[in-house]
């Protein structure tokens, strides 16, 4: 089998979120978040769980840099959680969760790892949520205040910031299905809260380039491909409207400074149209260095009159991870290649910023028998980022400039409202003793990234059992 090599300096890394994996959430002057809340109301997460000491990465991020240097990674992007840094949103800055930041960047930087910061993963001070959180356009100066703290403090040693992480899920899982923090169904705040998430984000960008700060600045969005869920005309059109309603409402915004007139004239209709200040999209269409792109599936769209926005959403035929989700692989190839058709010059960069499968992972022997030398066997995943891997390397070979590949995710932790149910790891967490287990996908990705390249087999359709990882 051939061996399909990555550009030299292909940046291979590992994703991780604050509240997914610190824990210590009352610790070193940390403020409530809207997830310590929403976790903590009972039915709003399975099992009742929170994120109270997740993978306890607060006090094990040193074994967890260890397991990331044996991986080989050369870059580790993690999340700021704005309620260590400004307890309740604003004011004074609380010195010690900064010097939090600051000692993991620097033990990342001592064994040559490239520190990657998203300044939001959802993790809203509760403070500000009180005041309206996101719905209230001055979150999004309060979130600027922040962002231009933390950048002035550790740009240098971090070098690739990303303002806000998945601003869909954020508006419309939050505030219009309520299946997130902070649980409202309100689809008029869910468009206020999208539009405010992109001035923070370029407010962000603003406050960056006036200062001159050292390194690039980008945005990472959860591209979700959407195909008709067949070849006819109302559902071609039902599946354009989502994919505007998905992906180009944040696009478009940030590349071309404007809504999609499509979908405009929907949201209008209902109703659910934001206010747009004078400037607004002046300053979201501020330019970035690099777009993010998360990409998990992709979902098959059928036209439903009863339906928010007229569209039903149906899985696809292949088989699905433990989310449920197609394992679609193809489709990383046709968002990278398609978004850098339609959105550059103004797209420059690309980086897969997420990228990784839940699947039901179990221990071989009891958490007592143990040792360095046990593995999780894990065939799916290796299989799916494998063969994600090659979609990969294949829109580098048609010209895109994707720059990195981050797996999502370093090791098991918090899904959200799954709570603990779904692991994403590479390394396998037993939550009640916290030791870190790799497993069989780790040491594929270690062998990957050793040869920055991945055997051609990937791009084969083939059943897993007749792969050698
Ligand atoms: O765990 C999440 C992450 O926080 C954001 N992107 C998708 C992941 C898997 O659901």
């Amino acid at each position: 089998m051939a061996a399909l090599e990555f550009p030299r300096g292909f940046r291979w890394g590992t994703a991780t979120a604050s509240y997914q994996v610190e824990g210590a959430v009352s610790e070193d002057g940390r403020g409530e978040s809207i997830w310590d809340r929403f976790s903590h109301t009972p039915g709003k997460t399975a099992n009742g769980d929170t994120g109270d000491i997740a993978c306890d990465e607060y006090h094990r991020y040193p074994e967890d840099i260890e397991h990331m240097k044996r991986l080989g990674v050369s870059s580790y992007r993690f999340s700021i959680a704005w309620p260590r840094i400004f307890p309740t949103g604003r004011g004074q800055p609380n010195l010690k969760g900064l010097d939090y930041y600051r000692r993991l960047v620097d033990a990342l930087r001592a064994v040559a790892i490239e520190p990657v910061a998203t300044l939001y993963h959802w993790d809203l001070p509760q403070a500000l949520q009180e005041k309206g959180g996101w719905a209230n356009r001055d979150t999004a100066h309060w979130f600027a205040e922040y962002a231009d703290y933390v950048m002035r403090k550790l740009s240098g040693p971090v070098s690739l910031w990303i303002t806000q992480n998945e601003p869909w899920v954020v508006a419309f899982l939050g505030h219009f299905y309520g299946e997130h923090a902070p649980g409202l169904r309100d689809p008029r705040a869910a468009f206020a809260v999208a539009h405010h998430l992109l001035l923070s984000h370029g407010l962000a960008v603003e406050a960056f380039r006036e200062e001159h700060l050292a390194g690039r600045i980008g945005i990472t969005l959860n591209i979700q491909l959407v195909h008709p869920a067949s070849a006819s005309p109302a559902d071609q059109a039902a599946s354009r409207l989502a994919d505007g309603a998905l992906n180009r409402w944040f696009l478009d915004p940030i590349f071309r400074g404007c809504y999609p007139e499509d979908v405009v004239a929907l949201v209008q209709s209902q109703g659910w149209m934001p206010n747009i200040g004078s400037g607004d999209m002046a300053t979201i269409q501020r330019p970035i260095d690099f777009l993010g792109v998360n990409y998990y599936t992709r979902t098959l769209i059928a036209a439903d009159p009863s339906q928010p926005l007229g569209v039903r959403p149906l899985p696809g035929p292949g088989a699905k991870t433990q989310m449920g989700w197609e394992v679609y692989p193809e489709g990383l190839y046709e968002v990278l290649t398609r978004l850098y058709k339609e959105y550059q010059p103004q797209l420059k960069q690309l980086y897969i910023t997420e990228n990784g499968a839940a699947y039901d992972d179990h221990l071989p022997v009891p958490v007592e028998l143990v040792n360095d030398d046990t593995t999780v066997h894990d065939p799916e995943r290796v299989e799916y980022l494998g063969r994600h891997f090659y979609q990969a390397w294949r829109a580098i070979q048609d010209g895109v400039p994707l720059a990195g590949y981050f797996v999502w995710a370093l090791l098991d932790n918090f899904e959200w409202a799954l709570g603990y149910t779904r692991r994403f790891g590479l390394l396998y967490v037993d939550y009640p003793t916290q030791r870190r287990v790799w497993k069989q996908s780790a040491h594929f990705y270690q062998k990957v990234i050793a040869a920055n390249a991945i055997d051609s087999s990937y791009g084969e359709e083939r059943p897993a059992s007749d792969r050698k990882p």
